[in-house]
């Protein structure tokens, strides 16, 4: 097992990862800008490293820093959470050319995901259903590109290969503004990755977001671990998860995830992983891998009853998975309400002190959080405080406690979502299960 992990990252997810060091027995460095010298995890680290200034391009996201808080510290690997470099394959590079494991997969399994171009073509190789497309970069001849676009039907969607997560798309409803929309897309493209090509595919008018957690050992073993819908979301951020996803069609779902699993023994997967879909009319059509542990890994803990970060922590020690697929019973049903730190209605950031916190509690509820009383949210990160997860025997008990749980979490001083979380729990649709990726959108009058 690992001795001594360094975690580069903060708020919830440092906490998360950091507890889940300590259940190891794994010793623990944080590191931390000059804006986090309070956070919560730095106070329960064996050791903290300031590692720069508040700015993110300055701590969180400048290599050199990590890499040298790691020699100093002695560490044996570096967890990256989510989101800063996480998904970065050169910072994966780096941290093993200089002798610590990375948590995650190989750099050039990171590389290709984030290609989606060689993502899609490896995954479809493998027998992953993605949607009809392209099948490569949009071709520069014109013939060729409308022939593309007549053959996959309008409407169409450029996609930037360097993209996702929603950066870098334009849908193209008729052949009159094929060749614009393309240009303007690479355009951009070229400005915002450094790489301007696109890629097209059908575009999906009402889909779900549903996707795959597996986890891979890079010894031949790979699980997966159901499903979660993350359909609920405003401006690609989400807002509410569940786990497993609703109402879907059963056949297709034991189809799609067992093409997860081969297709992570097919690429030599390592690590913790999500195939996210597009679900629509009871298929599924592969988007985009994320290579990373994602914020709303929790529902998927609470249905499977495997901890996730555990997991990764052992695989990146060489450890072969702690659990065989037979072995994992899909049970009950979980939610996850972010809480941010910004107005229900305007969606503002709302940094600030928290005057006071008070955390909900019962059976099956959880809450994976650094907020306590005083604390101060700083201005210059990503706004999500904590995350409320609840399970339950069934979807309906799950609720019922989100509802119940929403209703006890205190959190004053600064303006959260809360209200916005509460108003969802009770919403007529979202109750019935299966809402579509435009539903809050909606809904918000957006
Ligand atoms: C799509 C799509 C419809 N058809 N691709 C947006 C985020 C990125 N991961 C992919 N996205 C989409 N790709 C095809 N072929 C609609 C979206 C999309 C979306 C997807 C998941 C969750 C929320 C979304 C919100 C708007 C658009």
């Amino acid at each position: 097992m690992l001795d001594k992990v360094l975690i580069a990252n903060r708020g919830e997810i440092a906490l998360r990862i950091l507890r889940a060091c300590k259940e190891l027995g794994i010793k623990t460095v944080a590191v931390h800008s000059k804006a986090d010298r309070d956070l919560m995890h730095v106070r329960l680290a064996d050791e903290a490293v300031c590692i720069g200034p508040a700015s993110s391009a300055k701590s969180y996201l400048h290599i050199p820093a990590l890499i040298a808080a790691a020699e100093v510290t002695d560490a044996d690997a570096i967890h990256p959470g989510y989101g800063f470099l996480s998904e970065n394959a050169n910072f994966a590079e780096q941290v093993e050319r200089s002798g610590f494991a990375f948590i995650g997969p190989r750099a050039d399994t990171i590389r290709m995901m984030g290609d989606k171009v060689a993502a899609i073509e490896a995954m479809k190789l493998a027998g992953v259903p993605t949607v009809p497309g392209s099948d490569g970069p949009v071709p520069e001849d014109e013939d060729e590109m409308y022939a593309i676009a007549e053959r996959i039907g309008y409407p169409v969607i450029i996609k930037a290969a360097a993209g996702g997560g929603g950066r870098g798309m334009r849908v193209v409803h008729s052949k009159a503004s094929l060749l614009s929309s393309v240009s303007i897309t690479q355009g951009e493209a070229a400005a915002a990755f450094g790489d301007g090509t696109v890629y097209m595919e059908k575009f999906l008018q009402n889909p779900r977001h549903v996707e795959v957690q597996v986890l891979a050992d890079g010894q031949g073993n790979a699980i997966h671990l159901y499903d979660r819908d993350c359909s609920l979301q405003r401006r690609h951020q989400k807002v509410l998860e569940e786990a497993p996803a609703p109402q879907l069609d059963e056949e297709a779902r034991a189809k799609v995830l067992k093409s997860c699993t081969d297709a992570c023994i097919e690429i030599g997967y390592r690590g913790a992983g999500t195939f996210e879909f597009l679900y629509e009319n009871g298929g599924f059509y592969f988007i985009e891998m994320n290579t990373r542990v994602q914020v709303e890994h929790p529902v998927t803990e609470m249905v499977t009853g495997i901890d996730i970060v555990k997991e990764q922590l052992r695989i990146a020690s060489g450890l072969p998975l702690s659990v065989k697929q037979e072995d994992i019973e899909l049970r009950g049903h979980a939610f996850e309400c972010r809480i941010n730190a910004e107005d229900s209605r305007t969606f503002m950031p709302s940094p600030g002190k928290v005057e006071l916190y008070h955390a909900p509690g019962g059976l099956g509820v959880r809450m994976d959080s650094h907020l306590y009383s005083g604390y101060t949210v700083p201005p210059h990160y990503d706004s999500l405080i904590g995350k409320l997860i609840t399970w339950g025997e069934s979807r309906e008990i799950a609720l019922t406690r989100m509802r119940n749980a929403l209703d006890e979490l205190l959190v004053e001083g600064i303006k959260t979502n809360t209200d916005l979380q509460k108003d969802l729990v009770r919403d007529a649709g979202f109750q019935e299960g299966g809402v579509n990726i435009h539903y809050l959108e909606k809904k918000l009058g957006l």
